[in-house]
Protein backbone atom coordinates (compact mmCIF):
# COMPACT_ATOMS: atom_id res chain seq x y z
CA UNK A 1 0.00 0.00 0.00
CA UNK A 2 1.18 3.62 -0.63
CA UNK A 3 1.70 5.83 1.98
CA UNK A 4 -0.21 9.27 2.55
CA UNK A 5 1.42 11.34 0.46
CA UNK A 6 1.04 9.13 -2.40
CA UNK A 7 -2.24 8.18 -2.06
CA UNK A 8 -3.77 11.75 -0.88
CA UNK A 9 -1.22 14.21 -2.70
CA UNK A 10 -3.88 16.38 -4.83
CA UNK A 11 -5.31 17.13 -1.33
CA UNK A 12 -2.05 17.47 0.35
CA UNK A 13 0.61 20.33 -0.23
CA UNK A 14 3.04 18.55 -1.43
CA UNK A 15 3.99 18.96 -5.63
CA UNK A 16 4.45 15.81 -7.92
CA UNK A 17 8.68 15.48 -7.66
CA UNK A 18 8.95 16.86 -3.99
CA UNK A 19 10.95 14.42 -1.42
CA UNK A 20 8.68 12.14 0.13
CA UNK A 21 9.77 10.06 3.25
CA UNK A 22 7.51 7.57 4.12
CA UNK A 23 6.85 4.47 5.56
CA UNK A 24 3.84 3.44 3.93
CA UNK A 25 1.87 5.23 6.89
CA UNK A 26 -1.89 5.45 6.92
CA UNK A 27 -4.55 2.60 5.68
CA UNK A 28 -5.28 1.30 9.12
CA UNK A 29 -7.57 -0.92 9.52
CA UNK A 30 -11.31 0.26 10.76
CA UNK A 31 -12.90 -2.42 12.00
CA UNK A 32 -16.20 -2.87 14.02
CA UNK A 33 -16.96 -3.51 17.67
CA UNK A 34 -19.58 -6.03 18.53
CA UNK A 35 -19.52 -6.11 22.37
CA UNK A 36 -18.94 -2.33 22.55
CA UNK A 37 -21.67 -1.84 19.94
CA UNK A 38 -24.42 -3.64 22.20
CA UNK A 39 -22.92 -2.03 25.70
CA UNK A 40 -23.56 1.19 23.50
CA UNK A 41 -26.81 -0.03 21.95
CA UNK A 42 -24.88 1.88 18.44
CA UNK A 43 -22.66 0.23 15.59
CA UNK A 44 -19.15 1.20 17.01
CA UNK A 45 -15.85 1.02 14.95
CA UNK A 46 -12.66 1.22 16.24
CA UNK A 47 -10.00 3.38 13.99
CA UNK A 48 -6.82 1.19 14.89
CA UNK A 49 -3.85 3.71 14.37
CA UNK A 50 -1.84 1.31 16.20
CA UNK A 51 -1.15 -0.27 13.05
CA UNK A 52 1.27 2.69 11.77
CA UNK A 53 4.75 1.99 11.00
CA UNK A 54 5.97 2.93 14.53
CA UNK A 55 2.59 2.12 16.41
CA UNK A 56 0.77 5.66 16.61
CA UNK A 57 -1.43 8.00 14.45
CA UNK A 58 1.75 10.57 14.22
CA UNK A 59 3.39 9.09 11.67
CA UNK A 60 0.62 10.48 9.50
CA UNK A 61 2.01 13.46 10.48
CA UNK A 62 5.50 12.79 10.51
CA UNK A 63 5.44 11.84 6.95
CA UNK A 64 4.38 15.36 6.24
CA UNK A 65 6.46 17.16 8.23
CA UNK A 66 9.97 15.49 7.90
CA UNK A 67 9.51 15.51 3.89
CA UNK A 68 8.64 19.09 4.27
CA UNK A 69 11.72 19.69 6.45
CA UNK A 70 14.09 17.88 3.79
CA UNK A 71 12.14 20.24 1.21
CA UNK A 72 13.49 22.91 3.17
CA UNK A 73 16.98 21.85 3.61
CA UNK A 74 16.66 21.26 7.32
CA UNK A 75 19.53 19.48 8.93
CA UNK A 76 17.81 18.73 12.51
CA UNK A 77 14.47 17.92 13.21
CA UNK A 78 13.59 18.36 17.16
CA UNK A 79 10.42 17.89 19.02
CA UNK A 80 8.79 18.10 22.93
CA UNK A 81 7.19 14.90 23.45
CA UNK A 82 4.97 12.89 26.16
CA UNK A 83 6.67 9.78 23.64
CA UNK A 84 4.60 8.81 20.36
CA UNK A 85 5.75 12.36 18.21
CA UNK A 86 9.37 11.36 19.59
CA UNK A 87 8.89 7.43 18.30
CA UNK A 88 7.92 8.61 15.19
CA UNK A 89 10.21 11.36 14.53
CA UNK A 90 13.57 9.43 15.61
CA UNK A 91 11.96 6.94 12.71
CA UNK A 92 11.15 9.28 10.25
CA UNK A 93 14.44 11.35 10.68
CA UNK A 94 16.63 8.31 10.39
CA UNK A 95 15.27 6.97 7.12
CA UNK A 96 15.40 10.87 5.87
CA UNK A 97 18.88 11.31 6.92
CA UNK A 98 18.40 13.73 9.24
CA UNK A 99 19.47 13.98 12.81
CA UNK A 100 16.58 13.98 15.48
CA UNK A 101 16.40 15.48 18.99
CA UNK A 102 13.33 15.06 21.07
CA UNK A 103 12.97 16.32 24.55
CA UNK A 104 10.67 14.25 26.95
CA UNK A 105 9.37 14.90 30.47
CA UNK A 106 11.79 12.87 32.51
CA UNK A 107 10.34 9.09 33.80
CA UNK A 108 7.08 10.10 32.59
CA UNK A 109 7.05 8.39 28.89
CA UNK A 110 6.26 4.54 28.11
CA UNK A 111 9.19 2.43 27.92
CA UNK A 112 8.20 1.24 24.35
CA UNK A 113 8.18 4.84 22.83
CA UNK A 114 11.65 5.54 24.90
CA UNK A 115 13.27 2.22 23.23
CA UNK A 116 11.92 3.89 20.06
CA UNK A 117 12.88 6.82 19.78
CA UNK A 118 16.71 5.69 21.10
CA UNK A 119 17.02 2.89 18.85
CA UNK A 120 16.52 4.87 15.86
CA UNK A 121 19.25 7.50 16.86
CA UNK A 122 17.33 10.50 18.25
CA UNK A 123 19.23 12.45 20.65
CA UNK A 124 16.74 11.92 23.50
CA UNK A 125 16.61 14.48 26.22
CA UNK A 126 14.80 14.25 29.30
CA UNK A 127 13.75 17.26 30.77
CA UNK A 128 12.91 17.88 34.70
CA UNK A 129 9.95 19.37 33.77
CA UNK A 130 6.50 18.26 32.27
CA UNK A 131 5.51 18.69 28.53
CA UNK A 132 4.21 21.77 28.31
CA UNK A 133 7.30 23.29 29.81
CA UNK A 134 9.22 20.86 27.32
CA UNK A 135 7.19 22.60 24.06
CA UNK A 136 7.95 26.10 25.22
CA UNK A 137 11.64 25.77 25.18
CA UNK A 138 11.96 24.01 21.92
CA UNK A 139 9.33 26.45 20.69
CA UNK A 140 12.12 28.97 21.64
CA UNK A 141 15.04 26.99 20.80
CA UNK A 142 13.44 26.61 17.22
CA UNK A 143 12.94 30.52 16.79
CA UNK A 144 16.49 30.86 17.25
CA UNK A 145 17.87 28.09 15.15
CA UNK A 146 17.42 26.22 12.04
CA UNK A 147 15.76 23.53 13.19
CA UNK A 148 12.70 22.19 11.94
CA UNK A 149 9.88 21.85 15.06
CA UNK A 150 7.49 19.16 13.93
CA UNK A 151 5.27 19.49 17.06
CA UNK A 152 1.62 19.84 15.25
CA UNK A 153 2.10 23.35 16.18
CA UNK A 154 3.39 22.15 12.84
CA UNK A 155 0.47 22.79 9.81
CA UNK A 156 1.78 19.59 8.13
CA UNK A 157 1.83 17.40 11.03
CA UNK A 158 -2.33 18.70 10.50
CA UNK A 159 -2.48 18.14 6.92
CA UNK A 160 -0.86 14.54 7.19
CA UNK A 161 -3.09 13.65 10.26
CA UNK A 162 -6.47 15.01 8.07
CA UNK A 163 -5.87 12.03 6.29
CA UNK A 164 -7.77 9.93 9.19
CA UNK A 165 -10.88 11.17 8.35
CA UNK A 166 -10.40 10.67 4.53
CA UNK A 167 -9.97 7.05 4.96
CA UNK A 168 -12.78 6.93 7.44
CA UNK A 169 -15.04 8.75 5.15
CA UNK A 170 -14.37 5.91 2.56
CA UNK A 171 -14.76 3.24 4.58
CA UNK A 172 -18.36 4.29 6.08
CA UNK A 173 -19.34 5.97 2.34
CA UNK A 174 -19.84 8.75 4.18
CA UNK A 175 -22.23 7.46 7.09
CA UNK A 176 -20.82 8.92 10.20
CA UNK A 177 -22.46 10.62 13.01
CA UNK A 178 -20.23 10.89 15.65
CA UNK A 179 -16.06 10.29 16.49
CA UNK A 180 -14.85 10.03 19.45
CA UNK A 181 -11.20 10.76 20.33
CA UNK A 182 -8.63 11.22 23.11
CA UNK A 183 -7.49 14.78 23.19
CA UNK A 184 -4.19 15.74 24.75
CA UNK A 185 -2.17 18.45 22.83
CA UNK A 186 -5.17 19.09 20.49
CA UNK A 187 -3.65 18.36 16.82
CA UNK A 188 -5.50 15.27 16.08
CA UNK A 189 -9.04 16.91 16.87
CA UNK A 190 -8.06 19.79 14.67
CA UNK A 191 -6.85 17.18 12.19
CA UNK A 192 -9.82 15.24 11.80
CA UNK A 193 -12.43 18.50 12.00
CA UNK A 194 -10.44 20.08 8.88
CA UNK A 195 -10.41 16.38 7.02
CA UNK A 196 -14.14 15.98 7.32
CA UNK A 197 -14.83 19.28 6.24
CA UNK A 198 -12.60 18.31 3.40
CA UNK A 199 -14.71 16.06 2.28
CA UNK A 200 -18.24 17.58 3.26
CA UNK A 201 -18.78 15.00 6.20
CA UNK A 202 -20.17 16.65 9.41
CA UNK A 203 -19.74 14.02 12.24
CA UNK A 204 -19.91 15.22 16.08
CA UNK A 205 -16.65 15.45 17.65
CA UNK A 206 -16.37 14.20 21.02
CA UNK A 207 -13.19 14.66 22.89
CA UNK A 208 -11.96 13.45 25.44
CA UNK A 209 -9.80 14.23 28.39
CA UNK A 210 -7.83 12.58 31.65
CA UNK A 211 -9.56 13.98 34.42
CA UNK A 212 -6.24 15.12 35.64
CA UNK A 213 -5.27 16.53 33.00
CA UNK A 214 -8.36 18.07 31.42
CA UNK A 215 -7.47 22.04 30.42
CA UNK A 216 -10.44 22.07 28.08
CA UNK A 217 -12.81 20.29 30.41
CA UNK A 218 -12.27 23.18 33.08
CA UNK A 219 -11.39 25.99 30.60
CA UNK A 220 -8.11 26.92 32.25
CA UNK A 221 -4.46 25.73 31.94
CA UNK A 222 -3.73 22.95 34.21
CA UNK A 223 0.14 23.63 35.85
CA UNK A 224 0.24 19.81 37.40
CA UNK A 225 -1.33 17.69 35.06
CA UNK A 226 -1.14 13.89 36.03
CA UNK A 227 -2.64 10.70 34.55
CA UNK A 228 -2.07 7.04 34.06
CA UNK A 229 -2.57 7.96 30.06
CA UNK A 230 0.81 9.40 30.13
CA UNK A 231 0.51 10.60 26.14
CA UNK A 232 -2.28 13.10 27.39
CA UNK A 233 -0.13 14.28 30.29
CA UNK A 234 -0.73 17.95 28.79
CA UNK A 235 -2.19 21.08 30.96
CA UNK A 236 -1.85 23.89 28.16
CA UNK A 237 -2.22 22.21 24.47
CA UNK A 238 -1.39 24.32 21.73
CA UNK A 239 -4.42 23.75 19.28
CA UNK A 240 -6.56 24.77 22.10
CA UNK A 241 -9.13 27.15 20.21
CA UNK A 242 -9.18 25.12 16.86
CA UNK A 243 -9.86 21.96 19.43
CA UNK A 244 -12.83 24.11 21.10
CA UNK A 245 -13.98 25.03 17.63
CA UNK A 246 -13.85 21.38 16.27
CA UNK A 247 -16.57 20.43 19.13
CA UNK A 248 -18.77 23.37 18.97
CA UNK A 249 -18.65 23.45 15.46
CA UNK A 250 -19.22 20.20 14.99
CA UNK A 251 -22.65 19.57 17.59
CA UNK A 252 -19.88 17.43 20.11
CA UNK A 253 -18.24 18.44 23.29
CA UNK A 254 -15.40 17.86 25.52
CA UNK A 255 -15.54 15.86 28.27
CA UNK A 256 -13.17 13.99 30.86
CA UNK A 257 -12.50 10.54 32.16
CA UNK A 258 -10.89 9.39 35.25
CA UNK A 259 -7.59 7.17 35.47
CA UNK A 260 -10.23 4.23 36.70
CA UNK A 261 -12.58 4.74 33.08
CA UNK A 262 -9.52 5.11 31.18
CA UNK A 263 -8.26 1.47 32.28
CA UNK A 264 -11.56 -0.19 32.83
CA UNK A 265 -11.95 0.54 28.78
CA UNK A 266 -8.14 -0.67 28.63
CA UNK A 267 -8.88 -4.21 29.54
CA UNK A 268 -12.43 -3.91 28.02
CA UNK A 269 -11.15 -3.75 24.40
CA UNK A 270 -7.97 -5.91 25.14
CA UNK A 271 -10.45 -8.69 26.60
CA UNK A 272 -13.32 -8.73 24.89
CA UNK A 273 -12.58 -7.13 21.15
CA UNK A 274 -9.32 -8.33 20.77
CA UNK A 275 -7.76 -5.26 20.32
CA UNK A 276 -4.76 -3.26 22.65
CA UNK A 277 -4.38 0.20 22.13
CA UNK A 278 -1.99 2.06 25.10
CA UNK A 279 -4.00 4.05 28.14
CA UNK A 280 -4.69 7.83 26.27
CA UNK A 281 -6.21 5.89 23.51
CA UNK A 282 -8.93 4.15 25.50
CA UNK A 283 -9.74 6.96 26.77
CA UNK A 284 -11.79 7.55 23.81
CA UNK A 285 -14.11 4.41 24.19
CA UNK A 286 -14.32 5.68 27.83
CA UNK A 287 -15.61 8.95 26.99
CA UNK A 288 -17.84 6.74 24.82
CA UNK A 289 -18.86 4.71 28.15
CA UNK A 290 -19.07 6.87 30.16
CA UNK A 291 -20.95 10.08 28.51
CA UNK A 292 -22.66 8.51 25.45
CA UNK A 293 -22.33 10.13 22.22
CA UNK A 294 -25.66 11.85 21.61
CA UNK A 295 -27.56 9.68 20.91
CA UNK A 296 -25.54 9.00 17.56
CA UNK A 297 -26.11 5.49 15.54
CA UNK A 298 -22.81 5.20 13.94
CA UNK A 299 -19.77 5.51 16.22
CA UNK A 300 -16.20 5.86 15.48
CA UNK A 301 -13.38 5.86 18.30
CA UNK A 302 -10.40 6.42 17.44
CA UNK A 303 -7.40 4.15 18.82
CA UNK A 304 -4.39 6.63 18.62
CA UNK A 305 -1.70 4.25 19.60
CA UNK A 306 -0.75 0.46 20.18
CA UNK A 307 -0.84 -1.53 23.43
CA UNK A 308 3.15 -2.46 23.15
CA UNK A 309 3.97 1.17 23.57
CA UNK A 310 3.29 0.97 27.37
CA UNK A 311 4.13 -2.67 28.53
CA UNK A 312 4.66 -1.76 31.89
CA UNK A 313 1.11 -0.19 32.61
CA UNK A 314 -0.58 -3.55 30.89
CA UNK A 315 1.78 -6.29 33.16
CA UNK A 316 -0.05 -3.74 36.12
CA UNK A 317 -3.56 -3.96 34.53
CA UNK A 318 -3.15 -7.72 33.85
CA UNK A 319 -3.38 -10.76 35.45
CA UNK A 320 -0.53 -12.80 36.39
CA UNK A 321 1.06 -15.57 34.60
CA UNK A 322 0.88 -19.19 36.06
CA UNK A 323 4.15 -21.17 37.11
CA UNK A 324 4.53 -24.75 36.50
CA UNK A 325 6.34 -27.92 36.75
CA UNK A 326 8.10 -29.80 33.49
CA UNK A 327 5.49 -32.55 33.67
CA UNK A 328 1.85 -33.24 32.52
CA UNK A 329 -0.11 -33.46 34.95
CA UNK A 330 0.93 -30.62 36.46
CA UNK A 331 0.39 -28.52 32.99
CA UNK A 332 -3.28 -29.95 32.79
CA UNK A 333 -3.41 -28.66 36.06
CA UNK A 334 -2.83 -25.61 34.91
CA UNK A 335 -4.40 -25.13 31.56
CA UNK A 336 -7.55 -27.03 32.35
CA UNK A 337 -8.11 -26.96 36.43
C1 LIG B 1 -1.56 7.71 21.95
O1 LIG B 1 3.62 12.30 21.51
O2 LIG B 1 1.45 14.78 22.43
O3 LIG B 1 -4.43 15.79 21.05
O4 LIG B 1 4.07 14.26 22.29
O5 LIG B 1 0.34 9.80 21.93
O6 LIG B 1 -3.05 15.48 18.99
O7 LIG B 1 -1.95 15.73 21.20
C2 LIG B 1 0.92 12.51 22.04
C3 LIG B 1 -0.43 12.63 22.02
C4 LIG B 1 -3.61 10.74 21.94
C5 LIG B 1 -3.25 13.15 21.91
N1 LIG B 1 -3.22 9.46 21.96
O8 LIG B 1 -3.22 13.69 20.63
C6 LIG B 1 3.26 13.38 21.96
C7 LIG B 1 1.82 13.64 22.16
C8 LIG B 1 -1.91 9.15 21.96
C9 LIG B 1 -0.94 10.16 21.94
C10 LIG B 1 -2.71 11.77 21.94
C11 LIG B 1 -1.36 11.50 21.95
P1 LIG B 1 -3.16 15.26 20.45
Amino acid sequence: MAGLIERYRDRLPFAAGDPVVSLEEGSTPLVPAPRLSARIGAEVHLKLEGANPTGSFKDRGMTCAISAAVREGAQVAICASTGNTAASLAAYAARAGLRGAVIVPEGKIATGKLAQALMHGARVIALRGNFDEALALVRALADQHPIALVNSVNEFRIEGQKTAAFEIVEALDGELDALCIPVGNAGNITAYWRGFREVGVFPRMYGFQAAGAAPLVHGRRIEHPETVASAIRIGNPARWEQAMDAMTASGGTVAAVTDAQILAAYRLLAAEEGVFCEPASAASVAGLLAHGAGGAERIVCVLTGHGLKDPDTALAEAGSVIPCEPEMGAVERAVLG
